[in-house]
């Protein structure tokens, strides 16, 4: 399972693109644009354990610093200002990592 097997690939092209800029990411930009917002809560959850690369339940800082990868192999890394900002948005009962009602919130 893939992240483009469920977003249009024009989609993810235009949000990448649009937070080309270093510290120019907002999550809520990104998942809008991109069309997640949209999506039913199932396919959510298929994108957080895409994001869950070691299978641990939880969005790490370094699993989150390789978000955009996610969505395009050539994508860059989140800065660590962008990182740090993330985590603490989708970081609901502050442990260091988003985990699912975190993430499920956030989107
Ligand atoms: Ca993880």
């Amino acid at each position: 399972m893939a992240i483009t097997d469920f977003l249009a690939a024009s989609d993810i092209t235009s949000a990448i693109s649009a937070c080309k800029a270093k510290d120019s990411f907002s999550p809520k930009t990104f998942f809008k644009a991109v069309g997640l917002s949209k999506k039913t809560p199932t396919e959510i959850e298929k994108v957080f354990k895409i994001l869950d690369q070691d299978k641990s339940g939880f969005i790490e800082q370094d699993e989150l610093q390789l978000f955009l990868q996610n969505f395009s192999k050539g994508a860059r890394t989140l800065t660590a200002a962008e990182t740090r900002s993330f985590l603490k948005e989708g970081d609901a009962d502050g442990d260091g990592k988003i985990g699912w009602e975190g993430w499920r919130l956030k989107v």
